[in-house]
């Protein structure tokens, strides 16, 4: 299987998140993205390319021109303004609010935002537009016959709305990648979220489309990050009813249980025939991840990527979360390994 990369990820080198309290060094660094290519080479999967440059309009597709504009200006607007820190967000439209953007810059940054811990820093949007251009690099090699491809993608994806950033998320590269499947004539797209957490960003953007099917097997939110999405009553909404699924897990579950949810996800997928498959492959569900709390062994990410093979369908991985940096090379390319074996 081929990998497309690009180095651009290293400008999303933070040096903030807000955990705890404190500010912390981030969950969410270089040494991930860094790490998993080492082990794609390492391991032979395949050819390493870089991303074509797709420019914005695919990104365009999903996310609000007004967003994508905020995303562009945010760092030189926050610099502009002499703050000394990374730009987070620390006020937002509560309820009974209003949802009218400010022009100044702490405004903005709480209106385009869901949660805190996600600094916006110099680089961030460089870094952002070339994970959107590796995942539609990774689309386009599928969508021109490759049995499947892996979009090495960083910064990861899955939390960002079509006009929210948060979760570590800015844009939301699956969704983009199966937009762009469906605006080249898939008729239907499955996108199966694995990561630890809630696929949000991914759910909001197609929850009231039918031809877009959203799948997610997360930590109960009742518990977890992101707190208020993600239950299992959330199932569409419009002619998007029926087209979203969630399932919940809670504190320990290991792999013999969470493949139960996974065998009930790919029975959903099977039934809706679809045309392409995108995975947001996040592996922060492992026993060692600092911040989540399943127990995934090493082993089992071989038998999820069989399990995912065995569907048969043209499949994309963008890769989400994981942040056990030590394991993370090792359990992705499990994952793709597993896949190719079926
Ligand atoms: N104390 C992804 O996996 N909250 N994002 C962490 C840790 C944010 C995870 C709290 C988690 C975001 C792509
Ligand atoms: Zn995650």
């Amino acid at each position: 299987m081929k990998t497309v990369f690009s180095p651009l990820h290293n400008r999303r080198s933070a040096r903030t998140e807000l955990d705890g309290g404190v500010l912390i060094a981030p969950h969410e660094k270089p040494s991930r993205a860094e790490t998993i290519l080492g082990r794609v080479q390492q391991q032979q999967l395949g050819e390493v390319l870089p991303p074509q440059e797709f420019g914005l309009d695919p990104v365009r597709r999903v996310h609000t021109p007004d967003y994508v504009d905020f995303l562009r200006c945010s760092w030189a607007d926050w610099a502009a303004a002499g703050k000394p820190g990374e730009a987070i967000p620390a006020v937002w439209p509560g309820r009974g609010m209003r949802h009218r953007v400010p022009q100044d810059i702490d405004g903005r940054l709480g209106y385009y935002s869901f949660a805190a811990e996600t600094s916006i820093t110099e680089g961030t949007w460089e870094a952002a537009c070339a994970s959107a251009n590796v995942a539609l690099t990774a689309q386009a090699l599928v969508a021109n016959g490759e049995p499947a491809a892996f979009a090495l993608c960083r910064p990861p994806g899955h939390h960002a709305h079509a006009d929210l950033f948060g979760g570590y998320c800015f844009f939301n590269n699956a969704a983009i990648a199966a937009q762009a499947f469906r605006d080249q004539g898939a008729r239907r797209v499955a996108v199966l979220d694995v990561d630890f957490h809630h696929g949000n960003g991914t759910q909001s953007i197609f929850y009231q489309r039918s031809e877009v099917l959203t799948i997610s097997l997360h930590g109960d939110p009742d518990l977890v990050f992101p707190h208020f999405l993600g239950f299992e009553d959330e199932t569409g909404e419009g002619s998007g009813e029926g087209f979203n699924l969630n399932i919940i897990y809670p504190p320990r579950t290991p792999f013999r249980v969470w493949r139960d949810g996974l065998a009930t996800a790919c029975a959903r997928i099977t039934a809706f025939q679809p045309d392409a498959l995108v995975i947001a492959l996040g592996v922060d569900t492992f026993e060692d991840d600092p911040i989540s709390f399943f127990r995934l062994t090493s082993a089992d990410y071989l038998l999820m990527g069989e399990r995912i093979g065995e569907l048969n369908l043209p499949t994309l991985f963008t890769m989400e979360g994981g942040y056990d940096v030590d394991a993370i090379g090792v359990n992705v390319v499990n994952v793709l390994k597993g896949f190719e074996r079926a």
